[in-house]
């Protein structure tokens, strides 16, 4: 897989996309008024090759004082059925965010699997037409296999926290904007 790190610096799409009123007003909802951008990214999976994401909790890799953070998964092209966590495209496991044991690793090994053995087995695959967005806490469980279809997967994960916390590294604005929505 390879990636394209914090894409909101370099392409002006990204930073319409971030003020979008209908993506603001969905966020405001879930976290708040006050918004922070705190990091984006594009994983890039080819044709019968990328590779996985195993699966895991985004809270292993950016902690902060608080959990009032989520990740929006922009699907950049179509994601089918074809594409399902077996065949290279995301799975979540709903409402495995309210758990409270909080793994910080991948869940490579059977071993650190286990104690989320029922979450995996609910997961669900994440389709959807290029431009569709899914919303996921930062403990919600969740992954993507290795790309064996016969089409490229491109999410692009953007990670919003509220923003009157304190977090640990530096984030950039995402504001509401006046703009109509269309
Ligand atoms: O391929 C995916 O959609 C999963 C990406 C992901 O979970 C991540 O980059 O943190």
């Amino acid at each position: 897989m390879r990636r394209v790190k914090t894409p909101h610096r370099f392409f002006p799409v990204f930073q319409q996309l971030l003020r979008h009123p209908r993506l603001v007003a969905v966020l405001q909802d879930l976290l708040g008024p006050s918004l922070r951008l705190t990091g984006s990214k594009i994983n890039l999976k080819s044709p019968r090759y990328g590779s996985p994401v195993e699966w895991h909790q985004d809270w292993a890799f950016y902690p902060h004082t608080n959990d009032d953070l989520l990740a929006v998964g922009v699907m950049l092209d179509d994601c089918t059925q074809r594409q399902r966590p077996a065949h290279g495209g995301a799975g979540q496991s709903p409402r495995s965010h309210i758990r409270s044991p909080c793994r910080r690793v991948f869940l490579r090994s059977h071993r650190s699997r286990r104690p989320f053995s029922d979450e995996i087995a609910r997961a669900v695959p994440l389709t959807g037409r290029a431009g569709s967005m899914s919303f996921h806490h930062v403990r919600l469980v969740h992954g993507s296999a290795q790309n064996v279809s016969s089409l490229p997967r491109t999410p692009a994960p953007l990670r919003v926290r509220r923003r009157r916390r304190v977090a640990a590294h530096a984030a950039s604005p995402i504001l509401p904007t006046s703009t109509r929505a269309s």
